[in-house]
């Protein structure tokens, strides 16, 4: 049986029209702004032996309450935008939508982690069509969105990679390397939000 439940077949459903609507926010502000708002947008359902492991991890059971209750990221989605500022006019526009209910928000953009990871969190409650696990329809579910730029992006993505490597002989140096590594992209990402600034001025 999934850990999911019976709410596992909802949850690609619910991922779809978040991602949709997103898509739509998007295009509006192209219209509007003649810029992208993001550079790209990607979402997934947590696999089933991902969250088992992630409860057991937690000592939860494992049951649909602990991988859609406990557990906030049975529904990500990641959005990679070109330069800082984006990230937070997306998360005002994200702000504005009426079904969206941002519970929870984590800026590792201004504290990044001790490791260097950057990257803003938000946990919404969606009003979905379909019952949750309360028993309520319309229900509520959980999404996590994480907002990054394209370097904060490629940082996480190595790293991640990496952490599953268990060979490796010298893992303090490459964690030091990887904490430079991520202090200096965030330094491009402000040089280059500089960079467009300077653009915009010279064009008015
Ligand atoms: P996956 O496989 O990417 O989904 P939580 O663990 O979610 O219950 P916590 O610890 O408060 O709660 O979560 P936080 O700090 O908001 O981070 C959650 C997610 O952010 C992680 O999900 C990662 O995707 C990402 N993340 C956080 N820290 C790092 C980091 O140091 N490096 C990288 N590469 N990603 C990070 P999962 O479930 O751990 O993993």
């Amino acid at each position: 049986m999934s850990i999911y439940g019976k709410y596992a077949d909802y949850l690609p459903q619910i991922l779809d029209s978040v991602l949709q609507q997103i898509q739509g926010i998007g295009q509006e502000y192209s219209a509007e702004h003649g810029q992208k708002l993001y550079g790209h947008l990607e979402g997934r359902v947590k696999g089933e032996e991902s969250m088992a492991q992630k409860c057991e991890r937690k000592g939860l059971p494992l049951m649909p309450e602990s991988a859609l209750i406990e557990n906030r990221d049975a529904i990500g989605l990641r959005i990679v935008c070109n330069f800082i500022d984006d990230i937070y006019t997306c998360i005002d526009l994200l702000k504005k939508q009426d079904n969206f209910k941002i519970i929870n928000e984590k800026d590792y953009i201004t504290d990044a982690k001790p490791n260097g990871y950057r990257s803003y969190h938000l946990i919404m409650e969606v009003v979905t069509p379909f019952e949750d696990v309360h028993g309520n329809k319309p229900g509520i579910y959980y999404v996590e969105i994480q907002l990054r730029t394209i370097a904060m992006d490629t940082w996480a993505s190595l790293e991640h990679e990496m952490k599953y490597k268990h060979d490796i002989k010298n893992p303090e140096r490459i964690s030091k390397e990887l904490k430079r590594v991520a202090d200096e992209l965030a330094s491009c990402d402000v040089s280059m939000q500089t960079i467009r600034q300077l653009i915009k001025e010279g064009e008015l």
